[in-house]
């Protein structure tokens, strides 16, 4: 995958695993994601963070996310190819086993995939560092 893309793609999850709330600054999704308060999120905090956004994005609670489930998720500001092809992208990036739905396994195999990427400086822990401005 271009490297353009993947980032566009782990904002995406950030976003995702953060929850719905478009307009919170990313101290407050780490804040969020950091639910014992440790600075530090670990690998079970990041897990639930996944499986929360999850839930979010199943809005009819079947247990899979939906190409439609996924379109409505969008930012209608995202402009560039727009909420359509930003859902079929991310559709076609997180179904591991090309069945058009996304299970909860594949959400959070993705998030885990993806976490790497928001490890700024690298030292395989997220901190409050790595999410940007207080
Ligand atoms: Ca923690
Ligand atoms: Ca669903
Ligand atoms: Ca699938």
């Amino acid at each position: 995958m271009p490297q353009a893309c993947r980032v566009v793609l782990s904002a995406l999850v950030l976003t995702l695993v953060a929850g719905a709330a478009w307009a919170q600054s990313s101290q407050d999704r780490f804040r969020k994601l950091d639910t014992n308060n440790d600075g530090l999120v670990d690998d079970d905090e990041y897990d639930a963070g996944a499986r929360a956004s999850f839930a979010l994005l199943d809005t009819n609670h079947d247990g899979w996310v939906t190409l439609d489930e996924l379109r409505a998720a969008q930012d209608p500001n995202a402009g560039g190819i727009g909420a359509d092809g930003l859902a079929r992208k991310q559709l076609a990036t997180m179904d591991l086993n090309y069945d058009n739905l996304i299970s909860e396994d594949e959400f959070v195999a993705f998030a885990n995939q993806s976490k790497s990427s928001y490890d700024k400086n690298g030292d395989g822990r997220l901190t409050s560092d790595d999410f940007g401005p207080r």
